[in-house]
């Protein structure tokens, strides 16, 4: 919105051209969709609370959980309306990948939405059938993997590390970007299991991908560094801007100990959007490295049901690995605390790609 105000205004004074700079509205989409958390947070957490929108804790989890019980649920809620809101006001709405993006993302997050609502209004505990869930996953990403095919979308990966090696996948492409969006939206809600141990890798890997994105869109840059060159694609930096401040927005309120979960609505959304920005970027095998914490959990519950059918004995004394530590005995913030650090670490690394190849 504030896109085309400026466009409109920049004719009485030179001031408004700022609003054209995408530097400038990806700073600006950060701090709004923080601002609108710090807002909206306390009400949604009351309001939650008076519609007893509030988790149940399962019995066979780590013991340490049981005080959780009540915490409200659902605050990914907040998550959608800060990022949504963010966008509209900061982005520039002709782009079509932004559109795509947002589909995404709140595509996903009905489906969560419709899981949460199982769960705890309808008090189902298996909320939406696991084959029901993962189809409409599968929908949504197949819908924007069509999007961007039919757009002429660049079918080929590039390879971190490698100058000038990518891989032309043509139709292949399709089931590459349905695996990248569906497994990242749900790596992230298999990690969403302690305080701020999904949300902090969230922030820091969307703070990447807001980089990635500007200089893919970046003709000049996109040569200097020799990336793929996507056009139009530095106008997710608004968009991965904004999911920075939401992510942090929630953060506030869901550190230890959390007074708020994002519920399936905020962790099927988010990881949607974080593969999704992944694709478009042209930065999707770097989503191993950036995302490193969220491949690990989702391998740890992998090898562990694994193990499990082929051997009969487990890898881990439970899993998502963060389950695996908390048996351990260490403390639920030195968990957390040390995720987000290796996150840190491998988000860093992976903008080293951006130089060394
Ligand atoms: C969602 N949900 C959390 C909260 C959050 C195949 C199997 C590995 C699936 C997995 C599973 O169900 N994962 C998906 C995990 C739950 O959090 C809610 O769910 C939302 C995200 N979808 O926003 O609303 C619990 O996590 C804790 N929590 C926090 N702080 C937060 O900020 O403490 C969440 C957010 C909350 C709260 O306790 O209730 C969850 O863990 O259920 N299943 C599991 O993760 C289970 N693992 C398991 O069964 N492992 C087996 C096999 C199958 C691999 C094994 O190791 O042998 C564990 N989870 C629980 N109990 N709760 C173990 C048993």
């Amino acid at each position: 919105m504030f896109y085309y105000l400026a466009e409109y205004l920049r004719e009485y004074h030179s001031i408004f051209n700022v609003f054209q700079y995408i530097t400038f509205r990806a700073i600006y989409a950060t701090v709004t969709a923080l601002v609108i958390s710090f807002i909206i947070g306390p009400f949604i957490i009351k309001k939650l609370k008076v519609l007893q929108v509030e988790e149940t804790i399962r019995e066979d989890g780590p013991p340490t959980h049981a005080i959780k019980a009540g915490t409200p649920t659902m605050g990914g809620t907040m998550i959608l309306i800060a990022v949504s809101v963010s966008v509209l006001l900061w982005g520039n709405l002709s782009n079509f990948y932004t559109w795509v993006l947002l589909f995404v993302t709140i595509g996903m997050g009905v489906v969560g939405f419709i899981d949460d609502y199982k769960k705890v209004i309808l008090k189902n505990p298996d909320g939406l059938r696991p084959l029901a869930k993962f189809s409409s996953q599968i929908v949504i990403s197949t819908i924007a993997a069509f999007l961007l095919f039919y757009s002429e979308f660049d079918t080929a990966i590039a390879f971190p590390f490698f100058k000038g090696l990518s891989l032309d996948l043509g139709f292949l492409y399709i089931p590459f970007v349905v695996f990248v969006i569906t497994g990242t939206s749900n790596a992230v809600n298999l990690t969403d299991g302690l305080d701020g141990l999904a949300i902090g890798p969230m922030t820091i890997a969307a703070g990447a991908y807001l980089v990635f994105a500007y200089f893919t869109g970046h003709m000049k840059f996109a040569e200097y560094l020799q990336i793929v060159y996507i056009p139009g694609a530095s106008e997710l930096a608004i968009f991965a801007g904004a999911m920075v401040g939401a992510s942090l927005g929630f953060l506030w309120f869901n550190t230890y100990p959390a007074q708020l979960f994002m519920g399936d609505i905020g962790a099927l959304s988010l990881g949607g959007a974080l593969g999704t920005l992944a694709v478009i970027t042209k930065h999707e095998l770097v989503l191993v490295i950036v995302g490193g914490v969220f491949v690990v959990e989702a391998l740890s519950v992998i090898f562990q049901v694994g193990s499990y059918k082929l051997r009969g004995k487990r890898i881990f004394a439970m899993a998502p690995i963060h389950h695996h530590y908390e048996l351990k005995g260490w403390p639920e913030p030195r968990i957390i605390v040390r995720f987000w650090i290796i996150s840190i670490i491998l988000a860093l690394i992976a903008m080293s790609t951006l130089k060394l190849r």
